[in-house]
């Protein structure tokens, strides 16, 4: 095994996303205009703090983006991707349960979008390497 210490690694941060579904529609945001990524759609989410469970920091960041009271499902499945020499590692939950209705507290919109709308919207490139599988989610 190759020795790590003393070795520059590069940064990573893990995300949690939530995989909202109301029939075949499902919920994204609209990333606001200033920030990373601005003007492209995502998952609802967020980074998880240091020493914070994966759910319950999806549970605080649907509280904190949509004002909603969240029950965390499934762990359903996980991607990576690279900006620039950071790394970031996204975990998508499965979110069935809530109470509340979405509101856009953080994001510059949000829509329910149909399964068949999901690949002309302007995605993340993270959600891109998880099209497929969101897809067939809400087949
Ligand atoms: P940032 O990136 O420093 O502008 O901060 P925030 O607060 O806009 O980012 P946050 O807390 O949503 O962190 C999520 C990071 O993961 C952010 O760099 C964007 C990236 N990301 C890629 N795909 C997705 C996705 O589907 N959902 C979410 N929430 N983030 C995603």
């Amino acid at each position: 095994m190759k020795k790590l210490i003393g070795k520059k690694r590069n940064p990573w941060l893990p995300v949690v996303a939530a995989i909202m579904r109301r029939e075949k529609n499902i919920l994204l945001g609209l990333r606001p205009e200033g920030g990373s990524l601005a003007g492209l759609w995502e998952l609802p989410g967020g980074k998880i703090e240091l020493g914070e469970q994966p759910e319950r920091a999806l549970a605080r960041e649907l509280k904190e983006e949509l004002n909603i009271d969240a029950e965390i499902g499934h762990l359903l499945f996980a991607t990576t991707h690279s900006y620039g020499e950071i790394g970031i590692l996204i975990l998508f939950y499965e979110v069935n349960y809530w109470h509340g209705q979405p509101q856009p507290e953080h994001h510059s919109n949000i829509k329910w979008v149909h399964l068949d709308e999901i690949s002309n919207m302007p995605l993340s490139d993270a959600n891109r390497n998880v099209l497929d599988r969101i897809i067939k989610l809400l087949k």
